[in-house]
């Protein structure tokens, strides 16, 4: 598999250059290393694709972008599409192409290629973006929206601006911000009416650690862990359960590995569609007008997409079997909440007010 990456990379037509897959070039450089081979019989390869890299004619922006979710989900139609149109209104100056199904790497090595400029345009969640951005964490706090549509309203006001800017500060350009629902908790063992039924359950979280304390609060045990790790946990019993909403608990085909899904809806989290500043700074003004136009479209078709995906999914798990059920007494979660958000207040200066002012927009 090492050669044929090493191959593939100096063979491959030049147009694909920029499009080759780094990671597995890159592992590969690093496991001849570990396993004691000499580095010398790849650098010469290595640097026959620096010659062909260069030889390329200066000339339009392939952009790679990440995407988490597969085919057809709502996120990957409106990023396929906005893809699409930054190719035909640039003119071809700008060529971005997604790739689905997290080829690229896991949620949190890919906001640091996109950092850095390996990547060039991602969705994200602002879940697993807590640790790098960490303003960005007043996301991560159970029930702070009182729904999908007040989520909305703050992020594409006033509030929302002051976090694009907190993004940009580490190297991310917010062009739109996408939704993704409220998530909930599935499990393989019971349904969920109460805090006490989460007592003992092993459930999955993103990466931050203000879900594992969300957890516990509850009463159960958190595992951070990426996405595409979650379905065998699930099938193997490492896992009991984990938190997501309708259109990826379906897609990610955790509900065929769990029969109960409760409507506790204890997070809503903003997405959003961003672009490297490296590759954001190389557009002309005219470009950058057009891509963020673009993006604005994009954000009201996957939020129009989210609203029929959503039911679609509801749909197949329920025809599955899975058991659904709404969680009359949400208060009651909320309520063990309160002692997250005094330590989350407490050691984030200003966060206090920040979350008065999210709750009081309308
Ligand atoms: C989805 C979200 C993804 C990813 C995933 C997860 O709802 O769109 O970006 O965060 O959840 O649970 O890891």
């Amino acid at each position: 598999k090492c050669s044929l990456a090493v191959i593939g990379k100096v063979s491959a037509p030049a147009s694909r250059i920029q499009v080759l897959d780094m990671r597995t070039y890159n592992s590969c450089m690093k496991a001849s290393f570990i396993k004691g081979r000499t580095l010398k019989t790849l650098a010469p390869i290595a640097s026959v694709a620096a010659l062909v890299a260069i030889a390329l004619p200066a000339q339009a922006e392939d952009w790679r972008g990440w995407n988490i979710h597969p085919d057809d989900y709502p996120n990957t139609t409106a990023l396929e599409e906005f893809a699409d149109a930054v190719a035909e209104q640039t003119e071809g100056r700008v060529n971005p192409r997604v790739y689905n199904n997290a080829v690229l790497g896991d949620q949190s090595d890919a906001i640091e290629q996109t950092r850095n400029g390996a990547l060039d345009f991602a969705n994200f969640n602002m879940g697993p973006m807590g640790p790098i951005v960490p303003e960005t964490n007043v996301f991560s706090l159970p029930f702070l929206f009182n729904d999908v549509e007040h989520m909305h309203t703050v992020m594409d006001g006033e509030i929302g601006e002051r976090f694009a800017d907190a993004l940009e500060d580490k190297g991310l350009v917010v062009l739109s911000w996408f939704d993704s629902g409220a998530r909930s908790i599935y499990n393989t063992q019971r349904p969920i009416k109460t805090p006490e039924d989460v007592e003992g359950l092993k459930i999955r979280v993103m990466n931050n650690d203000l879900y594992v304390d969300m957890i516990a609060a509850m009463g159960g045990n958190a595992t951070p862990m990426s996405y595409g790790e979650v379905y065998q946990s699930l099938t193997t019993g490492v896992l009991d359960g984990a938190e997501n909403n309708y259109p990826s608990f379906e897609s990610s085909n955790h509900y065929e590995a769990t029969g109960y899904y409760s409507l506790t809806e204890h997070l809503i989290i903003p997405e959003c569609l961003c672009v490297a500043k490296s590759s954001w700074e190389e557009l002309s003004e005219e470009d950058q007008k057009i891509v963020r136009e673009v993006a604005e479209e994009a954000s009201t078709r996957q939020r129009e997409l989210w609203v029929e995906s959503s039911e679609e999914s509801r749909q197949i798990v329920l025809d599955y079997g899975v058991e659904i059920n709404e969680v009359d007494d949400k208060a009651a979660f909320q309520a063990l909440m309160e002692p997250m958000y005094e330590e989350f207040i407490a050691n984030n200066p200003g966060t206090g007010e920040l979350i008065e002012e999210i709750r009081a927009t309308e």
